[in-house]
């Protein structure tokens, strides 16, 4: 569980130094928080195999973070932080997660009130102290108080990106069991919401005791909540439950209807079921006595006279209605994407080099990978100034050309991922940008600025002629940081005009855009692109997340430029100085 653990220290030092206004650390911590967060590896493992020097290798950390993270693998702390916490001794985790909330407000409301922790939070906004501090006011002080009712109501939620792939072992494990007819996952694991809060499994089988026999037997339980004859609710080491139910294959279309949720699409489901003279429940659609359907999903929905819906879009947000008139889109699959746009490379201190990327990439069945390594202004992250773009050109070139003597239609396309300054202007020199294929460019620094300047900065990054795509525009960290203040109609108003493509960020905790502002920004025809973000290989894997939420969003393969054909892409692109 170390990785957890230190992930954690090392987002609250995130806030603790942002508290200070020190520039640049915040980030790097919180990057390789991110990264700890999601490494597959026990980074204790990583440290015993190699020490330091295998640390360093772990994307995100460099010399001083790897120094930290050996402290607190060989003295249980980190004094860094221990001095911060006296400093200020407040819940950081909790505080922060409150919406509209950040880390000059934490430290205000410590210094002004004294406040350490929600209960104080919410006892000062409850009896209209809060507004009475400098900078504050009525307005943040309701804004506080919805966001703890936020809080209250989302707590005990988990990254669909940790779930994913512990249900996908469960499932492989019991599909070995020969009684196991058909499984699936349902709830919100099968639409893929961005969070969890309970595994939902199905399986139909021809003995359910068994079966449940063996899955209350699987390893890493920590505790079985109940256990029936054709049902049970267990708990994991990683701190979810998973609930099972074993059904007959006769009912199994109807039981996965009715536990993939959502509640709300359910209960409009019902109503034309019974506005049509049936009646549906997990049992199967009836009319009267006689069962109509029950078997597939897609006989129920066909049985109602709807077009099927794919389980990421029921939430009850209009897809019923549109299923009704045949009007739903063909949203994107998740075989449709045949390249990774924003992958960094060893160039700025990830841990694999070109050539492994674009060999990973093409295990992945993609037929291009784009490099989009940080540039100068993060020092930390070792972005590459004009000139080491110049010879990472020289380097991809190469690569490519080595494809070609292969006859190989694989291509490496050359990005970066440039800054977007509290200015709006970018980093880099027009010049350079210019050589590159493509350009993404984000916000790294100042997160904190007013809606209209950030929105202002945004709109002339994406008015820049060099500028293709925008990484995570709105700069959320799911359970961690809110969304930039920003006019976001505003935003997908001018990266229509200027054909501006949006990012949708597959890294598990950020999903930015998140899939409602996917359907905003379909609606309003702006185009994205799905990306991972990835620095190391095994990232590459996130983009499954990042297509799940597209799908939410009611994206179709017209609107995901990565789900073009090359030629199409690389025309869309502002500049092309494709050879
Ligand atoms: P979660 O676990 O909070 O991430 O969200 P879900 O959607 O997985 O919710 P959960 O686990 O409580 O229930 C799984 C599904 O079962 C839910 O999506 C729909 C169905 N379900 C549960 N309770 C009810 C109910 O009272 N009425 C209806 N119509 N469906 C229900
Ligand atoms: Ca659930
Ligand atoms: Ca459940």
């Amino acid at each position: 569980m170390s990785n957890q653990e230190i992930a954690k220290i090392f987002y609250e030092i995130a806030v603790y130094l942002e508290m200070e206004e020190t520039p640049f650390k915040p980030f790097a911590y919180e990057k390789a928080a991110l990264s700890l967060e999601t490494l597959t590896e026990n980074v204790e493992d990583v440290y015993k195999r190699g020490g330091i020097k295998a640390l360093k290798e772990i994307p995100g950390v460099g010399e001083s973070i790897a120094e930290k993270i050996a402290e607190y693998l060989e003295t249980g702390k980190i004094k860094e932080y221990q001095d911060l916490k006296k400093k200020t001794p407040v819940d950081i985790e909790k505080l922060n997660a409150v919406e509209g909330i950040g880390p000059k407000m934490i430290k205000d409301l410590y210094q002004g009130l004294k406040i350490k922790n929600l209960q104080d939070l919410e006892k000062a906004a409850k009896a209209g102290q809060i507004r009475n501090l400098p900078n504050f006011g009525e307005k943040t002080e309701q804004n506080i108080l919805q966001g703890i009712e936020f809080l209250k109501r989302t707590k005990g939620r988990f990254l669909l990106g940790d779930i994913l792939p512990v249900v996908d072992g469960i499932i492989a494990s019991l599909k070995s069991l020969k009684e196991v007819e058909k499984i699936s996952p349902a709830g919100s694991v099968r639409r893929m919401k961005e969070t969890i809060g309970d595994v939902d499994i199905l399986v139909a089988g021809s003995n359910p005791k068994k079966i449940v026999d063996y899955f209350v037997s699987l390893q890493g339980i920590v505790k079985i909540w109940s256990r029936g004859l054709t049902k049970a609710s267990i708990r994991l080491a990683e701190g979810f439950d998973v609930d099972l139910r074993v059904l007959p294959e006769n009912q199994f279309g109807s039981a996965l209807q009715y536990f993939t949720g959502s509640k709300e699409h359910n209960i409009a489901l019902r109503k034309i079921a019974i506005d049509k003279g049936f009646k549906l429940n997990e049992y199967g659609l009836f009319r009267g006595k006689k069962i109509i359907a029950g078997k597939t999903e897609e006989s129920i929905y066909e049985s109602l006279g709807l077009f099927y819906v794919e389980p990421e879009l029921r939430e009850n947000t209009g897809e019923i209605e549109t299923a009704l008139k045949d009007k739903l889109p063909e949203i994107i699959g998740y075989q449709n994407i045949k390249g990774d746009l924003h992958v960094h490379s060893d160039w700025n201190g990830g841990v694999n080099n070109i050539e492994e990327l674009a060999e990973a990439a093409q295990e992945m069945g993609y037929e291009y990978i784009g490099i989009s390594d940080h540039t100068k202004f993060l020092v930390i992250e070792r972005g590459l100034d004009e000139k080491q773009l110049l010879q990472q050109r020289k380097e991809i070139d190469k690569i490519n050309s080595k494809f070609q003597i292969l006859n190989s239609k694989f291509r490496v396309l050359h990005g970066c991922e440039a800054n977007i300054m509290a200015d709006g202007s970018i980093d880099i020199k027009a010049e350079a940008l210019a050589k590159l294929d493509y350009v993404i460019a984000g916000v790294h620094s100042q997160l904190k600025m007013k809606k209209k300047e950030m929105t202002e900065r945004i709109i002339k990054a994406m008015k820049n002629p060099n500028v293709d795509i925008i990484s995570h525009p709105t700069g959320r960290i799911i359970q961690h940081r809110d969304e930039y203040e920003i006019d976001f109609d505003e935003i997908l108003k001018v990266a229509k005009e200027t054909k501006t493509i949006l990012e949708i960020n597959s890294s598990p905790s950020r999903l930015d855009l998140k899939d409602v502002n996917i359907r905003k920004a379909v609606a309003a025809g702006v185009k994205l692109v799905i990306n991972t973000d990835s620095h190391h290989l095994d990232q590459l894997r996130f983009m499954e997340l990042g297509i799940s939420q597209a799908r939410r969003g009611w994206a179709a393969k017209k609107d995901i430029v990565n789900a073009w054909p090359l030629e199409k892409l690389l025309k869309f692109f502002k500049k092309k100085i494709i050879k």
